[in-house]
């Protein structure tokens, strides 16, 4: 068996790349590890910058994108009992699309499938060969031109490129919850507060996607539905506002990281996305990084300059990686909880609140930075 690009994983930036090269009519095969049922229902990111968008409807897969997503033109960061706007639209000309990462996945493997070229659920990639462009998975080989691994943080490509790691990891994580109620809030709402951070986010105007900070091993068992809905009221309490509860359809903790592998590629592999580099969600990058990731890996791969993709790729990367850290390490309570810490955090939100300039320096960086 051969192809010209094998792609290992079906998250956003496997079937992306499966999908940007469908276009260019170059031969692809995607392997994934888990059913399709899996990969559609794992609720993860939920805020694409605004050319990320654009570049899906491009594609052919933005129909849904285009009814359904929900643009906003800011965010709000509230802090010492004050909410504060921050006028996206207004200050670089573009804002975000609300649309679940679940959303994108369920477009792309409809498209996929739709053009009838070949996807393989439940086949976990064993091994990869670098050099001699070689897949190997349960029963059988493939050999590829290329490889692009696309198998996020946990998968088998990630090893095969020998890279010197950049990581940092934060003694804090994330509860979030995915509750049947409307959003309470316009905009999404991050807020620094004393008892740790909260973010209050949606997927639909049904559906509310809300966070809270906890230990980075938190147990879900110790959050029953009221004690999350109490420390989210506590930690965006507001004058005259109210945050409004509903059932609670999903629950889960997440870890935080900081991780860069450079280079991105050796000999005919090439990483992207979550196997190549993690961000902490504070900044909303990850999932835009994938698809960006592979957007220069398709351009690449059908117009020559493959020799450049990492050192391409990795300016923008380490641009969102400095956002990540920034908007995390400003936004939540650091234990051990030092004064001289907690004053430098509000200092800086309220100069990107109050100076023009910076707060032009957060919308560009949060909705995508165009000049890298
Ligand atoms: P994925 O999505 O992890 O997909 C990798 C796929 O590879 C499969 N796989 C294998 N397949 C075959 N053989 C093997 N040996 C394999 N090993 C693994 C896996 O099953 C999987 O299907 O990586 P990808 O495509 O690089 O996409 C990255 C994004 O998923 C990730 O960066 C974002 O979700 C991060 N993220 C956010 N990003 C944003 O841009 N905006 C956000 O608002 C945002 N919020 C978030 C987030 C991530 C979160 N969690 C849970 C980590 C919020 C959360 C809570
Ligand atoms: C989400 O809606 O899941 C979300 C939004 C913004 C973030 C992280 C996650 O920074």
């Amino acid at each position: 068996m051969r192809t010209q690009v094998g792609i290992v994983g079906a998250g956003p930036a496997g079937l992306t790349l499966a999908r940007l090269l469908e276009l260019q009519g170059i031969e692809t095969v995607v392997f994934e590890a888990r059913s399709r049922e899996y990969c559609e229902h794992r609720i993860r990111a939920g805020v694409l910058e605004h050319r990320v968008a654009e570049l899906l409807r491009e594609a052919g897969v933005g129909a849904r994108l285009a009814a359904e997503g929900i643009s906003h033109g800011g965010i709000h960061l509230q802090f010492d009992g004050g909410r504060h706007h921050i006028p996206m639209q207004e200050l670089v000309g573009r804002g975000i699309v609300i649309y679940g990462q679940t959303e994108v996945v369920k477009d792309l493997i409809d498209a996929r499938l739709a053009s009838g070229l070949p996807l393989h659920f439940e086949t976990a990639v064993e091994s990869v060969d670098a050099t001699a462009g070689v897949i190997r998975y349960p029963g059988g080989e493939l050999q590829c031109d290329v490889i692009a691994g696309c198998d996020g943080f946990h998968g088998v490509c990630r090893q095969a490129v020998p890279a010197e790691a950049f990581e940092r990891e934060y003694p804090f994580g994330w509860l979030g919850i995915l509750a049947q109620v409307a959003p309470s809030m316009d905009e999404l709402v991050y807020a620094h507060h004393e008892r740790g951070f909260a973010l209050l986010s949606l997927r639909s105007p049904q559906l509310s996607r809300y966070y809270v900070q906890v230990a980075h091993d938190e147990d879900v068992a110790e959050w029953p539905d009221e004690r999350v809905w109490e420390e989210l009221r506590a930690r965006t309490a507001l004058d005259g506002w109210e945050l409004h509860d509903g059932p609670i359809i999903e629950k889960g903790v997440t870890g935080m990281r900081s991780y860069v592998g450079e280079p991105m590629q050796h000999e005919r592999l090439y990483l992207a996305g979550d196997a190549a580099h993690i961000v902490p969600p504070t900044g909303a990058k990850g999932l835009n990084l994938a698809i960006n990731d592979v957007r220069i890996l398709a351009e690449a791969i059908a117009g020559g300059g493959l020799e450049h993709y990492s050192r391409e790729c990795l300016r923008r990367v380490w641009r969102a990686e400095h956002f990540s850290w920034w908007m995390t390490t400003t936004l939540h309570k650091l234990p051990g909880g030092d004064p001289f810490d907690e004053r430098l955090q509000l200092s800086q939100l309220r100069y990107v609140t109050t100076s023009e300039p910076a707060a032009r320096s957060l919308a560009e960086n949060y909705t995508g930075i165009e000049a890298i």
